[in-house]
């Protein structure tokens, strides 16, 4: 017994009692895949199943980033955006440490949506132990050369030195030059040329000309080019593409 703002309940069994939510006061809470998710009590804009009356509250799945994964931030359409109270809102921040209220509503669960941001993204920051907050978004921890997020467009390990996404070697092949980088499955790479490698692309967030197809191999070869060459996953300059 007792009351709940803006928490998330799951994944609970119970025997005698109700494995979510027991005799309690919730508002905007998540009580979902418990087993059952409540017996008895009082829900004020919560999503939970079935539904026990009062105001606003929603029946349908709350859809977790990674529910199976234990990632209970929101996906970009999820019913719990903007569907709590903010009467009932809690402190600034949500869960991560990041703004409790977006778009002037607060969400219901202990995690905000955060447009822009990757739930996913905020969830891969918390398996290498580093601040969700947005503090180390684009910070160097591991002072590779490479911020947190580009480490995350790539797919390399923010907290290691060693894993990050650059050139190894440009050999000459024939007509031909043989490039090859670290790579990582599952990413895809592309080979860009600028005349000036220290040139912004324009606009920002485009990139480079691109010579070669996505590759995830980690190497391929090209024509010979006396302009210099650098190789990207994705639009890894520029800020929460
Ligand atoms: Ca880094
Ligand atoms: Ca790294």
């Amino acid at each position: 017994m007792g009351t709940l703002n803006n928490c998330t309940l799951t994944g609970n069994a119970g025997r005698s009692f109700a494995g979510g939510a027991n005799s309690s006061t919730l508002n905007n809470c998540i009580i979902y895949f418990n087993q059952p998710n409540y017996s008895s009590g009082t829900f004020r804009y919560c999503c939970t199943t079935p539904n026990p009356g009062g105001v606003g509250n929603i029946t349908n799945a709350p859809l977790f980033v990674d529910y199976a994964g234990g990632n209970l931030r929101l996906q970009s359409n999820s019913p719990c955006i903007n569907a709590g109270t903010n009467y009932f809102a809690p402190g600034g921040t949500d869960l991560d440490g990041r703004p409790r209220i977006v778009d002037a509503r607060v969400d219901i669960g202990a995690y905000e949506f955060q447009p822009g941001v990757s739930g996913l993204f905020i969830g891969w920051l918390q398996q290498y132990r580093l601040p969700t907050d947005a503090s180390a978004d684009f910070t160097d921890p591991d002072a590779d050369g490479h911020t947190t997020w580009q480490e995350w467009r790539c797919q390399t390990d923010p907290t290691n030195a060693l894993s990050a996404l650059r050139l190894l070697s440009a050999a000459r092949a024939g007509t031909n030059v043989t490039v090859s980088w670290q790579s990582v499955a599952g990413v895809n790479h592309f080979l860009e040329r600028s005349t000036n490698l220290w040139a912004s692309p324009s606009p920002p967030s485009a990139c480079w000309p691109r010579i070669s197809p996505a590759s995830p191999s980690g190497e391929t070869a090209c024509p010979k080019a006396t302009s210099p060459l650098r190789v990207d996953a994705g639009c890894s300059d520029s800020p929460y593409p």
